[in-house]
Formats: C-alpha cells, sequence, structure tokens
C-alpha cells in the first residue's frame, strides 16, 4: 500500500491536486483499482485520480486563501528570490573586496623610473643651449598651448635648459600610448650612465612638480636628482586621483640655511604659484573659449604655433581643431560654472590679473621675485603665453596693466636669464 501511494505521489502532472487527498481518498482510489475488473492499469488509475481530484479542487478551492492555494508557487518564488539575493550578495562582496585592493595597491603612485626608454617618437623641436652642463636628457611631452606646459617651457627656456619637444595629439595621444598617465605635461629625464651603471630614465609628472624638482637641484647641489625627487612621493586620493606631495617645495637639502635667508619670500612664492595653478588658470578657458567663433579661432591659432600641420596628418588636425573647438565651447561653460567665474568672463580675467599685479608692485621691484623672477613669476607667465594669440589675450593687456611686466618677463625668459645657476650646477647625477 504505501509503494502505490508512493507512486500514486510521484504521478505527473496532477501531483498538486494528489496533494490534497486525504488517506481515506488514497484508500478509495486503490480499492476501486484493485476490485474492478477488467484487471487494474496506471493509465486508468491516473484518470481516476485526476477525476477525483477535480472534483475535491473544485469543491475545496473556494474555502483556500490565496496563499493556501498557490503555495508551490510562492515556494518556487521565495526560493528564486533567496538564490538572487545570495548571487547578488556574492558579486557586490567581490566588487568591494576587489576595490579595496586596488586602492591599497593604488595608494601610492608608480615609481618616477621607467622600466625601459620610451620608443622613439617624432620630436617637434630640439631647444639645444651649448652652455647645459648638466648632462640631463629631457624630453617635454605636452600641447603646444596647454597652460600647464607652456609653464614647464617658460622654466626650462628661464634656466637655459637643453630639450626636445614631443608634441602630443590631444584626441589620439598616440605618442603617449606607453603610459598609463593621462595627461599632459611630463618630462622624460635620462641622466646618463656612469662607468659604474647605466643610464636611469625617469618620467617627472605635474609641471609644478617638474618645475619644483628642477629648480631644486640647482639650488642643492650636494643630493642627486633621485633623492631629490624622493621629496615628491605620489599618491592617489580618496577620489583616485593622483597627487604629490610637497608640489611648491623646493627641497634644499644640506643646503638649508639658503631657505632660511628669505623665508617670506619662499613662502609667498610658493602660495603665489599654488594660486596660479588652482585660480588663474581656471579663469582662461572660459575666456578663450568664450563663443563658438573665439573657440575656433584660438584652435586655428594652436594649429599654427604648434606646427600641426606638419606633425599631424590633415585629418587628424581638421578634427583636433573643430571637434576640439566645439568640445571646449562647451566645456569651458561647465568650467566657468564649476569655478565661479563671473558670467561675463572676461571681468574675472581682469579681476585676477589685477590681484597679480598688485602682488608684483609690493615687491618693490619689476617681479614678484623682486628684481628678478622668480617661480611665481615664471608660472604666471607661463601660462598667459598660452592664450597670447587668442582675443582674449588682448583684451587683457588692453584692459590692465599687465603688459609692462610681461613684456619684462618675455625678455628675461628669451634671454635665458637664469642660465648661471645652470652653468654654476654643472652635471646633475
Ligand atoms: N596638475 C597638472 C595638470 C595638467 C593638465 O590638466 N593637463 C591637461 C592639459 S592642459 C591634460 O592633460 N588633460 C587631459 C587631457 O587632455 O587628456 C599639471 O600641472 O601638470
Amino acid at each position: 500500500m504505501s509503494s502505490l501511494l508512493f507512486k500514486i505521489r510521484c504521478l505527473q502532472p496532477s501531483w498538486h491536486h494528489l496533494n490534497n487527498f486525504s488517506c481515506k481518498q488514497y484508500a478509495n482510489i486503490a480499492a476501486s483499482m484493485v476490485y474492478s475488473s477488467p484487471k487494474p492499469s496506471w493509465s486508468r488509475f491516473t484518470q481516476q485520480a485526476q477525476f477525483h481530484s477535480h472534483q475535491n479542487y473544485d469543491k475545496s478551492h473556494k474555502e483556500q486563501t490565496f496563499f493556501q492555494r498557490n503555495r508551490s508557487e510562492i515556494k518556487l518564488a521565495m526560493g528564486c528570490s533567496i538564490a538572487l539575493l545570495i548571487l547578488y550578495s556574492y558579486v557586490k562582496y567581490y566588487e568591494l573586496s576587489n576595490n579595496q585592493i586596488n586602492s591599497v595597491h593604488e595608494r601610492v603612485g608608480e615609481s618616477n623610473i621607467l622600466k625601459e626608454r620610451p620608443k622613439e617618437t617624432k620630436i617637434a623641436k630640439s631647444v639645444v643651449n651649448p652652455r647645459d652642463a648638466s648632462g640631463l636628457k629631457l624630453t617635454l611631452y605636452q600641447y603646444q598651448t596647454c597652460p600647464f606646459c607652456c609653464k614647464v617651457r617658460a622654466f626650462l627656456d628661464y634656466y637655459g635648459f637643453s630639450y626636445d619637444v614631443v608634441e602630443v595629439n590631444s584626441v589620439t595621444r598616440a605618442q603617449t600610448r606607453w603610459t598609463k598617465y593621462r595627461k599632459v605635461p611630463f618630462l622624460v629625464v635620462e641622466i646618463p650612465g656612469s662607468e659604474y651603471g647605466d643610464s636611469t630614465v625617469l618620467q617627472l609628472k605635474d609641471s609644478s612638480v617638474i618645475m619644483s624638482a628642477l629648480a631644486s637641484t640647482l639650488r642643492n647641489p650636494s643630493d642627486s636628482f633621485l633623492t631629490i625627487l624622493d621629496g615628491y612621493p605620489s599618491f592617489y586620493n580618496e577620489d583616485n586621483k593622483l597627487e604629490f606631495s610637497n608640489r611648491y617645495r623646493i627641497m634644499y637639502g644640506e643646503n638649508y640655511r639658503e631657505a632660511l635667508k628669505h623665508p617670506k619670500d619662499n613662502a609667498t612664492e610658493l602660495q603665489w604659484r599654488q594660486w596660479v595653478d588652482d585660480k588663474f588658470v581656471h579663469v582662461l578657458s572660459p575666456n578663450v573659449y568664450r563663443t563658438p567663433t573665439e573657440a575656433l579661432q584660438a584652435f586655428t591659432w594652436f594649429s599654427e604655433v604648434g606646427n600641426w600641420q606638419e606633425l599631424f596628418s590633415a585629418w587628424e588636425r581638421l578634427l583636433v581643431v573643430y571637434v576640439g573647438a566645439a568640445a571646449m565651447y562647451f566645456i569651458g561653460k561647465r568650467l566657468k560654472k564649476r569655478h565661479r567665474i563671473s558670467d561675463e568672463p572676461r571681468d574675472s580675467l581682469y579681476e585676477e590679473a589685477n590681484k597679480w599685479m598688485k602682488f608684483v608692485k609690493s615687491r618693490g621691484g619689476e617681479f614678484a621675485g623682486g628684481k628678478t623672477p622668480n617661480l611665481a613669476d615664471l608660472s604666471m607667465y607661463g601660462v598667459l603665453t598660452a592664450i597670447e594669440g587668442c582675443d582674449a589675450f588682448q583684451d587683457l593687456t588692453a584692459n590692465t596693466d599687465i603688459s609692462s611686466w610681461y613684456e619684462a618677463m618675455k625678455q628675461r625668459v628669451g634671454g635665458r636669464e637664469g642660465e648661471q645657476e645652470l652653468v654654476r650646477r654643472c652635471r646633475i647625477r
């Protein structure tokens, strides 16, 4: 009997109706099979079972609650939900633990030392100063009119470093595929090997770090370049952006007495360099790309001074000029909001330039550095050269008294007025 009941229970498709049978009903069905003639068969049994089940179903259906009627479907739905929940929790846990691993891994920035020299690429320009005895081989990866790149060039030119320039295509970035760093400028520095070792190739990132590190080598001859670089460790901040410690600091090392001679000058130099990066530079884009016409005019000028005609193919150049101008017009509007720049961006440009000139005048000389330019002068001058061919620059010189300082800077940088320091420094190791 029990094996018979078991078989009845296993019958499909009426299993869920059979489920509602009482023992008495099972017994009746079985008895009718046993005593009926001709011989009982399974097909007859299932027909009877279905018939009884339907009778039973109709009778009890109305009396049952929704949950009783749909018990098995509900069980199935609950099972699926739990399975999905477990799967979802597992995926989330996996993502989270992976992120933690990444952030721990990426907290410290990559080393400056490159495992191999970057592949040879087209050199857009070579600046050669025969008096540069540093022995460093410098290659600047840049966009000709990026303010941060212009700042680095102003610095290198003022001190008379020899360097090569690689012009990066801002759309395809073909020249920088070998590096994970997504920005320009960066400087590849090759320190020639001695008789004891091979040369070392470094990648210096961030315009201000480049300036600070090279300025430190000039002011601190006792430390090697690599030791100086240890003072500028990079790390990823909580937004996973690459940051640099001591970006604006000069590492005097054993020569620290030099720094103590003019502590106030050093402090203001640092402060105004930071102001150029954090404040002034953000006023430029909304001015240069103020209208679609101005944006196109700016990119046409960039193409001329960047010598894009020679460096990029025709389609690449047109792509950068038109796509770049359109993109920057819209980006300029967003930047205007983000950096709280006046609705008429020229007002902010004049206001910030006037702040700068007020500070320069307060220094009692021609420059923020007094009688000679300091790193703040070079920074401000550098970023302004980025817009020299734009309407915004003409308007700036017409509406403020920045021209005299700007022209004086042009002379000093063009004449490599800081060269003495580099010549005195001799070989850099
Ligand atoms: N803090 C960096 C900023 C450099 C930067 O933002 N450069 C821009 C160009 S002006 C850049 O490379 N943006 C990414 C891109 O164009 O893809 C520095 O001082 O070097």
